[in-house]
């Protein structure tokens, strides 16, 4: 596959409501948009997950967009030949970036699959045609304002509740909303970083209330400081920025850091390493899921297929479009029964639409060949 030009799109989509995590708060999704065409006209998307700001980890979309202008699309237009799986290779001369990477793999993957007919869910390994979702609840102005939030996704029918917490925001929200849920409902929390070692006798007292993993509370470096706290606590611990890769996957699991994996295909760099990451913890049965970035119905639709993966047992983030978008930029999904059907149709099976794309950009597309 040739691919002839590479358009970047930024758009700016408002919230339904805003997104508060140990980190900051969230109104609006700055989207950067990668479009592929090749020689013989296929057209391929990838969403790029990255904030507006490198507060998650150290990428940033305007970040992601110079990378891609300057190194990462150069490169895809100088191949003669190119394909998802040749992809690595091609861009492994750029350090990190990898949710840049990750943008570039998604749209060369979407056209290749598109040219061959093949949905996102075949090629990954999809062994389900829908897949359990949960829904990440962020901070809120108060206890009361939290659970009149958690009690409206109950009734949607969302089948694990995930709770942002921080120091100061931790035991009793956690406790308010184990109280509201009962103890048949699957409840777990992330800290996004916000604690250290110091904490872990703080930390223990959430055992209490029969989490299923407790995500990421030290900084992404800290594997060691990980196993230590997971040793010392009943509640599971759950890696996410820690896991870049399908080695560091291993290497944490080996050292007893991570007993559970959250899997996102913007933080590792792409679709073809969350299925390595996959099969390195499903040979050793440690259950992944399916993390979220407020991605869009495009990024959502790849989410999808790739959730349907026979190891991912644990619902992901994988929400309703409408837990983020009035109005999403594909075809909405939509919960039934706690559950969103993967895509059947040929790459993401999805179409962007191209309208609310122009009323939503900030800026012309910018447009290399
Ligand atoms: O449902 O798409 C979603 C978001 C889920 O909580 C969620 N994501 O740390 O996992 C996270 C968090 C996040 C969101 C992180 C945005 C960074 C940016």
């Amino acid at each position: 596959m040739k691919i002839a030009r590479i358009s970047l799109h930024r758009l700016a989509m408002p919230l339904v409501r805003p997104f508060e995590t140990s980190f900051g708060t969230q109104t609006e999704r700055d989207v950067l948009l990668v479009h592929v065409v090749t020689s013989d006209g296929v057209e391929g998307w990838g969403e790029c997950v990255a904030g507006a700001d490198p507060v998650y980890s150290s990428e940033y979309v305007s970040g992601c967009e110079h990378v891609i202008e300057h190194y990462l699309a150069p490169a895809v237009l100088a191949a003669r030949d190119i394909t998802a799986e040749t992809l690595d290779a091609r861009l492994r001369f750029v350090v990190g970036h990898r949710m840049a990477k990750a943008a570039v793999e998604a749209a060369v993957l979407d056209a290749q699959l598109r040219a061959s007919g093949l949905s996102f869910g075949r090629y990954l390994g999809a062994a389900r045609d829908e897949v359990d979702c949960g829904v990440s609840v962020g901070i809120a102005p108060s206890i009361d304002e939290l659970l009149d939030e958690v009690s409206g996704y109950v009734a949607e029918g969302y089948r694990r509740i995930k709770l942002k917490i921080k120091p100061g925001w931790d035991l009793e929200p956690v406790g308010a909303v184990r109280a509201l849920l009962g103890d048949g409902t699957l409840l777990q929390v992330d800290a996004n970083t916000a604690y250290t070692l110091d904490d872990i006798d703080h930390l223990r007292e959430l055992d209490a209330f029969g989490l299923l993993l407790i995500e990421q509370p030290f900084v992404e470096e800290d594997i060691a400081g990980h196993a230590v706290l997971a040793a010392a606590i009943d509640t599971p611990v759950c890696l996410d920025e820690s896991i870049t890769s399908a080695a560091v996957a291993s290497d944490a699991i080996e050292r007893d850091a991570t007993s559970i994996v959250n899997v996102k295909p913007g933080r590792v760099g792409g679709y073809l390493e969350s299925v390595r990451i996959h099969d390195v913890c499903l040979a050793r049965d440690v259950p992944v899921w399916c993390g979220g970035m407020l991605e869009t119905g495009l990024g959502r639709a790849a989410n999808v297929a790739l959730a349907a993966l026979p190891g991912f047992t644990l619902p992901g983030d994988t929400s309703a479009s409408k837990r983020y978008y009035a109005d999403d930029l594909t075809e909405p999904f939509e919960l039934v029964d706690g559950r969103l059907r993967v895509p059947t149709g040929p790459g993401t099976g999805v179409t962007v639409r191209t309208d609310l794309m122009a009323e939503w950009a900030t800026r012309p597309p910018l447009l290399l060949r």
